[in-house]
């Protein structure tokens, strides 16, 4: 059971709407992984199922004029940010209705009005682009600052150090969150490097850093929001290593040979829903009928999102050179 850290007591209201958007996230995945089998979604198809409590905490920590960036293991952040699991469904399905124009597929979600700029496939791209948002960010004195996730895979990177020190010697508001889910594909943490604590790699550019339980919402929330105010009052970036597991393989055909049975319950046993159902019980806020409910409303959403995309259209040939080249910075305002 994910041992909850937390300083005070939440409300029912508070506690069930992260329970209803994690829940929303497990099972729009678990969906989409069922979909995958039967070849209606084609591509690649990360999941996040495990992870959920890091893009729920994170979220509930900043505002939506903030803008989110992470890889390619997106769903979980598209639906945290407040994408519509139609719009999520209809991308994976390649149709014209989904965020992307059915262009980008699975690993590329993106968001303008909800200030999600995606979604990226090459390992540890999204971290200068991350820096760049937060130097807009910046130099337009908004205000807002920008999450910037990355893999564990992707603080091996080159572009990790260089935006690292950027970021740092600009002070750049930009909140680095790393999500340690222990593999890079087959490979562990512990074969990449010596540095396993991935949070220690900020100090060579002496931005504070810490880790935090991922599997724990209320953990990742009240760490986030503190974070989030350091960023935010101008003195620069921080790092936050997310300790965090996947319990799915690393796409959708991956024998999973490099971890073991045992490994994977332990982390099942820390899951972030059964987590908020503990804290539920030990509160007395909510029972099984208040979990049931939310359990057929999101079945309802996630059978019409399926509906939605399998009735929507195929782009047209003719959108295939639209969209490949935006001139117009979208973050940048006059
Ligand atoms: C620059 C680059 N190198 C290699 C790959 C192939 N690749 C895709 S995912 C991945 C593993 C990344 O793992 P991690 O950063 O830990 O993210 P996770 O899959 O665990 O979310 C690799 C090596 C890639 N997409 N881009
Ligand atoms: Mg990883």
């Amino acid at each position: 059971m994910a041992k909850s850290t937390a300083t005070k007591t939440y409300s029912k209201e508070q506690i069930l709407h992260w329970y209803r958007e994690m829940l929303l996230m497990r099972r729009f995945e678990e969906k989409a992984g069922q979909l995958y089998m039967q070849r209606k979604i084609r591509g690649f198809c990360h999941l996040y199922i495990g992870q959920e409590a890091v893009a729920m905490g994170i979220e509930a920590a900043i505002t939506k004029d903030d803008t989110v960036i992470t890889a390619y293991r997106d769903h979980g952040f598209g639906l945290a940010r407040g994408m519509s699991a139609n719009e999520c469904m209809a991308e994976l399905y390649g149709k014209r209705t989904g965020s992307s124009k059915g262009k980008g597929g699975s690993m590329h979600y993106f968001s303008k009005e909800n200030n999600f700029a995606g979604g990226h496939g090459i390992v540890g791209g999204q971290i200068p682009l991350g820096a760049g948002i937060a130097f807009a960010e910046k130099y337009n004195k908004t205000g807002n600052i920008c999450v910037c996730l990355m893999g564990d895979g992707a603080v091996r990177q080159g572009a990790f150090h260089e935006a690292f020190n950027m970021a740092m010697t600009w002070k750049l508001p930009v909140l680095y969150i790393v999500e340690n889910n222990h593999y890079a594909m087959g490979t562990s943490v512990e074969r990449t490097s010596n540095v396993t604590d991935l949070y220690k790699m900020a100090r060579g550019f002496d931005m504070p850093s810490k880790p935090v339980n991922g599997m724990d919402v209320i953990t990742v929330f009240e760490e986030m929001k503190k974070a989030v105010k350091h960023v935010r009052s101008g003195k620069g970036p921080m790092f936050i290593e997310m300790k965090t597991y996947r319990y799915r393989g690393h796409s959708m055909s991956d024998p999973m040979k490099y971890r073991t049975r045992d490994e994977l319950n332990q982390y099942k046993d820390q899951d972030p829903l059964i987590g908020l159902k503990h804290y539920c019980d030990k509160h007395k806020l909510a029972d099984d009928t208040d979990f049931d409910k939310l359990e057929d409303e999101i079945k309802e959403i996630v059978d019409a999102c399926v509906t939605f995309a399998e009735t929507s259209p195929d782009p047209d040939p003719s959108e295939l050179y639209e969209d490949v080249y935006i001139g117009d910075y979208p973050f940048v305002t006059e």
